[in-house]
């Protein structure tokens, strides 16, 4: 499927799931203004202003696993996505790993019963034109 973005001259493809569709809605650029998910889904969001970072809440059962996938420089945007889950306290309870794939991909367990929020936002924090995809 390709749609139309505005300010890219060429049609871009998106990736289409199975999975409900949520379109991010700002702000949303701190966990108090987190915007509140669903997984599994698929979460339409763009990082289009310079230090823009995107707030998902989900809440979760203990031993809960969950694969959050960003995908963007798979479809031909220039987005150095980065992915962190906190919990409710802001404490980051897993640790990163980032195997130098530009489309961050994890799968992450809960520790806890909880509501926990994953952030996206771009490494180089540029003001780039992007859609992205959590599930
Ligand atoms: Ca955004
Ligand atoms: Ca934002």
């Amino acid at each position: 499927m390709f749609v139309d973005v505005p300010g890219v001259e060429n049609r871009v493809p998106i990736a289409i799931g199975d999975m409900p569709e949520q379109t991010e809605v700002e702000p949303n650029d701190t966990p108090d203004q987190a915007q509140l998910i669903t997984p599994p889904c698929v979460i339409n969001g763009r990082i289009d202003v310079v230090g823009d970072q995107d707030c998902f809440r989900f809440v979760a059962r203990k031993g809960e696993r969950f694969e959050f996938r960003i995908q963007s420089a798979s479809l031909g945007f220039p987005l150095e996505a980065t992915l962190k889950i906190f919990d409710a306290a802001g404490q980051q309870p897993t640790r990163q790993d980032d195997n130098g794939n530009p489309d961050p991909k994890q799968t992450w367990t809960a520790p806890t019963n909880g509501s926990y929020v994953a952030v996206v936002g771009d490494l180089f924090h540029r003001g780039v034109m992007i859609l992205f995809t959590v599930c």
